[in-house]
Order: C-alpha cells, then structure tokens, then sequence
C-alpha cells in the first residue's frame, strides 16, 4: 500500500510524460514517501503511451491506464480516483504548470486532517506566469462562478489538488469538461479544506486544449452542483444556502425592529417621523449585526477581522452602501422605466440583500484560514 497516488491526466503530452514523472519521483524520493504515480491517458495518437510503458518497466511505481471511451480531462481523473491504490490522492498536470515540489505539503495537511487541500493561483502568494490576457479573463470569470458556491475558496476550479480518498469514495460525480475540482468540491463529503498558494507556469510544450464548448460544459457544471447542493444537505454549498437563509432570517426581523422604534419614537415620544427613522435604521442595523455575528456567522477569533467593532463598522459601510442600492433601483426603475413603485421596492430589496450578502460575507465575515467558518 502506498503513502499517496499522483494522478497525471494526460492527453498527446509525449513532450512532457517523461519529465513529469521524473520530477515527482524525485520529490517521492526526497521526502521519503512511498508514493505511486498513476497515469490517465486518453489514448493519445502520439508516443505519450509508448513513454510511460517504458518508464513503468523501470519504476515499479508508475501505474498507468489508457482510456478508449467516454474522453474527457475530468471522466479520466475520476477514473484515477477509483483505480488509485492509496488513501491520499494528489491530482496534477502533465505539461509542469504545477509544482511536484508543493506535494508533500499536501501530503502533510492531508495527514493533518484536512480533507481536500487546493494549490491556489488566486492567494497571497500565488500567481500565474506567461498568460495571455484572454486566458486571464477566462479563468477570473470561471473562478468567480466557482466562488459563488464556495466563497471560502479562492481557486475552486485549480487543477492541483489534493484530496482524502473517502472525500469522493461515495460521491456521484458527475465529471465532464475540464473542472473536476468544483465537481469534487460540490458533490464529496468534506469539512474543512485548505488552500496553498502556488505559482503557475504556462506550458512550454505541447498544445493547449481549451475551447469553447469547455465554457458551456462548465456553466452546466455550476448549475448542475447547485441544484445537487439544494437536495442535498451533507453538502458543502448547502451551508451556504443555509448562511444566505439565516441572513435572510435576520433582515426581517430588522424589519421588525425598525418598525418597532419608528412607531415607538414617533407615536410615544413625540419625534419628528423622519428622526425617529434615523434611530430605528441605526438599532435594526445593530439588531442585525448582532444576531448575525453570532448566529449566523458564529464569528470569532477566526474571521479576518478578528475585532467585533471593526465587523460591527464594516457592516455598516456595506448596509449603507445595500440602501444606497436598494433606492438607487427603486428611483431608476420608478421615474426612468416606468414600473410600478412597489414592483421596484421589490427588486431593490432583493438585489439589496444579495449585496449585503455576498460583501458581507466575503468583507466583514470573512474568514481568516480560507477555511469554512462553520463545522
Ligand atoms: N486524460 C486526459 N487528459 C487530458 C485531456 N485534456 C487535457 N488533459 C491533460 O490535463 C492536463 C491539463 O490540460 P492542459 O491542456 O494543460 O490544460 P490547461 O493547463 O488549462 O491549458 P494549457 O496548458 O494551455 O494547454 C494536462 O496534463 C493534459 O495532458 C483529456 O481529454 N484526457
Ligand atoms: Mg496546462
């Protein structure tokens, strides 16, 4: 039995095959791990097969499989999850993109107890080297819908991961196109995940195969795992929906409580209507503030802004900035566009909360590992 398997998916990669596993066999050795590599293939047309034939009779730990259906970067590491003879998966790239160097360290935190660990371009530390711009957006863009469903993490859709065998051992993955990762991160059994920064290096050899069917197969992809994530409770984004619930929870009963001081302060006390909504925003603010930081982020020590009165003002900017939204939409769809001025209100609160939302979250509550703020 074997430490930890290294997948390398490879597709026409007779370029790199024979380095690739050179460099992680090195690291192997180095680190003293009794790791195996196993090759994905997909029937490449060029010597990839050829190369790793001949490396296997050498090195009694380079596995390899050669695909002949259902091809696909995705289907062919799902098939190494299952056909891996370790506990411990690492997935990397053929073309040297990513560092064999950082997989101890994966290793290590895997031991430590985290489930998945990432190698992220998109953290303190990481990067990309020699992108052209169109491939930057390309990838922001992707990695902002990955976000949406794991806020936590900043690089879902990063090819270098590592993960405990147990996270997908019973998990219906769905895999296609090129984001195995998001599908992992969606449809496995997983608590606590952490992210290492890394700097990518675009390909020197070899042909790239992004198109744009790889797009559309992704947006299915994300739309795919929330839908699994609303039926699904043990899952990772169902914890989100949970937050956005309880958030959502704790607006109306700010509501409550404006209402309550508005008629209070006005119709007891005698002030002026427009003053007393100064105070009954500023206590429904303060009224939500409290209930979700300590209901609904549970937060602590472990957020980036550790001191509550630094969370408790930058709830604020960002409600301020929700109202400004909220009016902002009710004005423009009211006087420009015509609508009927409740039908705006509407729009306004909602697209209001989703700000509050998704700012706070990723602004005031945000967490200081990376990690998920909640077991
Ligand atoms: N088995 C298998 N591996 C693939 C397939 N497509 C890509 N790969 C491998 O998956 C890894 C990532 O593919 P890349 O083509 O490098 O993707 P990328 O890094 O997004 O783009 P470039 O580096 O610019 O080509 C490499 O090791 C490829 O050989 C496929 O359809 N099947
Ligand atoms: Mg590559």
């Amino acid at each position: 039995m074997y430490d930890l398997t290294v997948i390398i998916p490879t597709y026409k990669e007779e370029a790199n095959i024979r380095n690739i596993i050179t460099e992680v066999d090195v690291v192997f050795k180095q680190n003293n791990l009794n790791g195996e590599i196993l090759v994905v293939d997909d029937n490449s047309p060029d010597s990839t097969i050829t190369i790793a034939n001949e490396i296997k009779k050498i090195k009694p730990n380079v596995n390899s499989i050669v695909r002949l259906a259902d091809h696909g970067l995705s289907q062919s590491v799902a098939e190494g999850f299952d056909k891996a003879s370790s506990d411990i998966l690492v997935v990397i790239d053929a073309d040297l993109s990513h560092p064999p160097a950082l997989i101890p360290a994966m290793y290590h935190e895997i031991k430590e107890g985290y489930d998945v660990v990432i190698g992220s371009r998109y953290m303190d530390g990481g990067g990309i080297k020699k992108w052209p711009l169109k491939r930057r957006i390309i990838s922001l863009g992707a990695t902002f819908l990955g976000r949406l469903l794991f806020p936590d993490v900043s690089d879902p859709v990063s090819g270098f991961f590592a993960i405990r065998k147990s996270v997908v051992a019973n998990a219906s993955l769905k895999p296609r196109g090129y984001k195995i990762l998001l599908e992992v991160l969606g449809k496995g059994t997983w608590e606590k995940d952490k992210e290492i920064p890394f700097e990518f290096v675009d390909r020197e050899v070899g042909s790239s195969k992004l198109k744009l069917k790889t797009i559309v197969e992704y947006a299915q992809q994300v739309i795919d795992i929330t839908l699994f994530s609303f039926t699904h409770r043990q899952s990772a984004a169902w914890r989100e929906w949970k937050r956005v619930f309880k958030f959502g929870l704790v607006g109306i009963s700010g509501i409550v409580v404006n209402m309550g001081v508005l008629w209070y302060l006005t119709d007891f006390v005698g002030f002026y209507y427009l003053i007393a909504s100064l105070f009954a925003i500023e206590l429904s603010i303060i009224n939500n503030f409290i209930w979700n930081d300590l209901w609904t982020f549970k937060a602590g020590a472990s957020q980036k802004l550790s001191n509550r009165w630094h969370r408790l003002i930058s709830f604020h900017v960002v409600s301020a900035g929700g109202l400004v939204i909220n009016m902002g939409i009710l004005y423009l769809l009211t006087s420009v566009g015509g609508v009927y001025y409740l039908t705006s209100n509407i729009i306004g609160i909602l697209v209001g909360f989703g700000w509050n939302f998704m700012v706070n979250r990723r602004v005031t509550w945000k967490s200081r590992t990376g990690g998920d703020p909640q077991p």
